[in-house]
């Protein structure tokens, strides 16, 4: 008779195709082979090495669920099981990777004209190029609709846009090659994106500092993005969409990878945690594992990680049948990011003092899922999202 999986409680793999499978298992090897090895380190240092997002490039896990320019064109669901499996590792490996593919490349792809298309795609797809995306700003996190920055046409320059204003707590500016910003029109007032070229602009025109000594997702680099009447051309704005459709649109696939990823975080902590009751021993010679109390702690998180991972695949489904909407995404992004944070933290529960040495990795894993539940969206955010979608009423102003 069929037995439980303790690491797949409700056969989540039977739901998948060969290739989703093919492409899940290589994720995994690359993530446990080559990544968890260098990210203590990485994360003691505060440091991300380029090098990564060039192997991601060659094993074609970079803007999978693309089609052309190099990508793999796999499913919705395939992209989210890469970012489980980099995730699985430490969410800011994930998130150096969920902006390069679903912020940038997937906002290109989406909205860029074919020469930025068959400009940007390929090197970035190869990891030869790194993106970032500038929508938050220092004054306007959760309403970016309010932001200040803006693109005024070139008063001598035809043909080119003067960007100013500053962006903050962006996900690889300080390294990125090209910055996909988010500014308002002066002419229009409507938000318009911009690729910004790092080798192009003038000295003095943009600035990237990186914002050191966090207290999470250490392993990716965050930094802002300052434009001083930086010229940028007209070519490079992407022709047709406006309005905050534009940045929204690339968040629904970074967040939906986002809802997948995490859920890599609290499997691997839930491993470790089991591992560690497992070997433990406390009163009379018995393993943690043995209490009830311990249990039900393993029980609370295997169950969460399982109904997460079952959602997520239905939505990316329903995605690629073009059958999801935005508050689909909300409630797996919002759900499955506030339960890996809550599991994790009781799971850390289990390693008594040792939790406190980084040896363990369940402190990082628990410091990384704050910022996946502020991200993309506060969960809070994501409830007025879908409270809105329930009553018809909007409660954010
Ligand atoms: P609202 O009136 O709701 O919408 C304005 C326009 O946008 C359209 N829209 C969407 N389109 C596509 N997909 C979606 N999910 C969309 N959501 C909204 C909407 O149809 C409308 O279009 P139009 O044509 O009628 O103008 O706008 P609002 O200003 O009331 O928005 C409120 C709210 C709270 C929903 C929104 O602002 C929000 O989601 N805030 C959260 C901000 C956020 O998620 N920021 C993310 C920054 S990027 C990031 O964090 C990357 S971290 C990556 C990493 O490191 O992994
Ligand atoms: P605020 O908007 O000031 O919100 C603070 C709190 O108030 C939240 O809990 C929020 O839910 C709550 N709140 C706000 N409005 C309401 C309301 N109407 N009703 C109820 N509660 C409300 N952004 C990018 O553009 N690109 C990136 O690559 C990127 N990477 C990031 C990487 C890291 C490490 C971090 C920490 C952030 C990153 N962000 C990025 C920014 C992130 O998207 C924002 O931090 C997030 O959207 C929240 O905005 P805020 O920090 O300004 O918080």
């Amino acid at each position: 008779g069929p037995t439980f999986d303790w690491e797949d409680p409700l056969v989540s793999k039977s739901l998948l195709t060969e290739e989703e499978l093919a492409i899940s298992e290589t994720a995994e090897r690359y993530c446990q082979e080559r990544l968890l090895p260098r990210v203590l380190q990485a994360y003691r240092d505060e440091n991300y090495d380029r090098a990564i997002l060039s192997e991601m490039g060659e094993l074609g896990l970079l803007g999978a669920n693309l089609e052309g320019y190099g990508c793999a064109g796999a499913s919705t669901v395939a992209a989210g099981l890469i970012t489980r499996a980099v995730e699985r590792v430490d969410s800011g490996y994930r998130s150096g990777m969920s902006v390069q593919s679903s912020l940038v490349m997937g906002g290109i792809h989406q909205f860029g004209t074919t020469e930025q298309k068959e400009k940007f795609l390929e090197p970035m797809a190869r990891g030869q190029l790194l993106g970032a995306f500038g929508l938050t700003e220092p004054n306007h996190g959760s309403d970016p609709g309010s932001m200040e920055t803006t693109a005024r046409p070139h008063p001598t320059k035809s043909g080119y846009y003067l960007l100013s204003g500053a962006k903050t707590w962006i996900t690889n500016s300080p390294i990125a090659d090209v910055l996909m910003v988010w500014a308002k029109l002066a002419e229009t007032g409507k938000i318009r994106g911009f690729l910004v070229e790092r080798s192009a602009c003038p000295p003095g025109t943009l600035e990237t500092p990186a914002i050191k000594n966090k207290s999470a997702l250490r392993a990716s680099i965050t930094g802002m993005i300052q434009l001083d009447d930086c010229p940028v051309p007209a070519a490079n704005m992407f022709p047709d969409v406006e309005g905050l459709r534009g940045p929204f649109s690339c968040l629904n696939s970074a967040r939906y990878g986002i809802a997948l990823g995490v859920m890599g975080a609290l499997e691997d902590s839930i491993a470790r945690a089991r591992t560690y009751a497992l070997e433990r021993r406390q009163f009379k010679n018995n393993p943690l594992a043995k209490y009830q109390l311990v249990q039900k702690k393993l029980a609370d998180a295997a169950t969460d990680a399982a109904y997460g991972t079952l959602a997520a695949i239905q939505v990316g489904r329903l995605k690629d049948e073009g059958k999801a909407t935005p508050e689909m995404i909300s409630m797996i992004k919002r759900q499955n990011c506030d339960r890996a944070l809550h599991n994790t933290r009781v799971l850390q529960e289990i390693f008594g003092g040792n939790a406190a040495s980084d040896e363990y990795h369940i402190g990082r894993h628990v410091a990384n899922l704050f910022v996946t539940q502020t991200y993309e969206g506060q969960s809070d955010i994501h409830s007025l999202i879908l409270g809105r979608a329930i009553t018809g009423v909007q409660a954010f102003a």
